[in-house]
């Protein structure tokens, strides 16, 4: 079978239920870049913060810094602008405008300057009638403010729900994105309704998210620590198979932001984030400071293969495979197909806090990992421990507290290897 055909079958066995997802051509791939909450919050005060307040001046520095640090060239590209940067009140024609002691030049003189960086402008509403600072929200005028998001060339719209009744949210997250459409501009459209719902027990409805979101939050907020990490990959765990299938091309699941390069994490941590990240296919934006983004960070940030395996054009949602004693692993099908089977990023991570170090293997058959001929792997956060000639069946790996081992394994085809006494098969155990 030709690889785009196998391409396309995957892809309609992802979309059995999805099949009449948002069409607006945008985030085929999940979205990338850098947004400012998780780090700046809701800093208004810009005499005392002059270089942390939400302001155009933020928002500049981190378009220079993507572009400067080389985050763009990997595919860091929507600078996007958290909640706290409008005026307490609309103007006398009832539009939208920015808080001008922090947006002095306005809000399409700053799309202006980030586009001129090659990057794309994300601009933050509420489908309420307040946003969670305190600031006008969308209710009412809902058309004018989609237009008034165009008029200022916004690529990324992020609609939150604070303020809102959820009965209303249905009308609300579907009419706001009717109107982004007649716009005629493309918007990614990223809707918060379930991270609304799903903490009051009331489960998202990923159908119409699918047809009417690019992405949507499923759950609470992230903060800058551990535990937060652990609990939404927990979440996203106990209700795969509900996300799952809404996940692929143009909509996805979204765990909340990538606090790496902050303060909470260790650098394990800050791995495993990376990895889980790009197992669930989660969009990949980024809130720190990008000035002081220690090395050991930047590269995990900037880990190409594993950015690889997050932007997988097969855009099919990974899983947890095995669970026991806060061992984990878990899996995603992904390029390149051999001979009918998929590669696979595989993530053994440990949820343990005993430093003490543990032993997890596996049979890549027990996994899921079906190619008759094996594997070979490529550690991807320590490239040079396997050598790409040998072929596996199996594995064993070595786990500390809160760490992460990142493998892709990709099928091994026999007919094409030449001589296959090159190949010894091994079982780690
Ligand atoms: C907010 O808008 C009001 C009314 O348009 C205006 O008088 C005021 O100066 C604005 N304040 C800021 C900080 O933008
Ligand atoms: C929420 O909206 C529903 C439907 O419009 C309405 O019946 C209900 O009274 C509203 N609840 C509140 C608290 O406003
Ligand atoms: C609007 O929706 C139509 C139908 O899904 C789609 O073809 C078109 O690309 C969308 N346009 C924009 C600007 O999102
Ligand atoms: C993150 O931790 C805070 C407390 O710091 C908590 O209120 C919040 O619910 C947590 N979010 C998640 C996603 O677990
Ligand atoms: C590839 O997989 C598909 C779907 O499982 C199957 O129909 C087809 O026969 C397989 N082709 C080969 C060459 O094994
Ligand atoms: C976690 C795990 O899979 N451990 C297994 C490793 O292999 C030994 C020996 O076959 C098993 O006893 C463990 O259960």
């Amino acid at each position: 079978m030709l690889k785009k055909d196998m391409i396309l079958l995957i892809g309609l066995l992802v979309c059995v239920k999805t099949c009449y997802s948002l069409d607006n051509g945008l985030a085929l791939t999940p979205p990338m870049g850098w947004m400012h909450w998780q780090r700046y919050r809701c800093i208004v005060d810009c005499k005392e913060y002059p270089d942390d307040c939400v302001s155009e001046q933020l928002f500049k520095k981190a378009a220079d810094l993507i572009v400067s640090e080389g985050y763009d060239q990997l595919g860091y590209e929507y600078i996007i602008v958290d909640d706290c940067w409008l005026n307490k009140t609309r103007d006398e024609n009832g539009r939208l405008q920015p808080d001008k002691d922090r947006f002095p030049s306005g809000m399409k003189a700053l799309a202006d300057y980030i586009h001129g960086k090659g990057l794309k402008f994300g601009l933050y509403e509420d489908f309420g009638t307040k946003t969670c600072a305190g600031y006008p929200g969308v209710l009412g005028h809902l058309e004018q403010d989609a237009q008034q998001f165009a008029d200022w060339d916004v690529d990324y719209v992020k609609l939150d729900g604070c303020y809102s009744n959820i009965t209303e949210m249905y009308d609300g997250y579907t009419q706001f994105g009717k109107y982004l459409n007649e716009t005629g501009r493309p918007m990614v459209y990223s809707c918060s309704w379930p991270a609304y719902t799903e903490p009051l027990g009331i489960p998202g409805d990923y159908e119409t998210l699918s047809e009417y979101c690019n992405l949507w939050r499923n759950w609470d907020d992230i903060d800058d620590n551990w535990a937060n990490v652990s609990r939404i990959i927990d979440f996203f765990a106990e209700n795969q198979d509900r996300f799952i299938p809404y996940a692929g091309p143009g909509h996805w699941n979204d765990p909340d932001m990538l606090i790496i390069g902050n303060f909470g994490l260790s650098d394990d941590q800050s791995e495993l984030q990376m990895a889980i990240w790009a197992i669930m296919a989660a969009p990949l934006i980024m809130s720190n400071n990008l000035a002081t983004v220690k090395p050991q960070h930047k590269a995990i940030l900037q880990n190409k293969d594993v950015i690889a395996v997050n932007q997988d054009a097969l855009g099919i949602q990974g899983r947890l495979v095995f669970k026991k004693n806060k061992l984990e692993i878990w899996t995603r099908p992904i390029l390149p197909i051999v001979n009918n089977h998929t590669s696979y990023a595989i993530a053994f991570i440990s949820q343990r806090f005993d430093g003490r170090p543990y032993h997890l293997n596996t049979t890549l058959q027990e996994i899921g990992l079906n190619n008759p001929n094996g594997y070979t792997f490529k550690d991807l956060y320590n490239p040079d421990k396997y050598d790409s000639s040998e072929v596996y069946k199996a594995i064993k790996v070595t786990l500390f507290p809160t760490a992460v081992v990142f493998i892709k394994a990709t099928p091994v085809d026999n007919e094409q290897v030449p001589n296959e006494k090159l190949i010894e098969v091994k079982h780690i155990f």
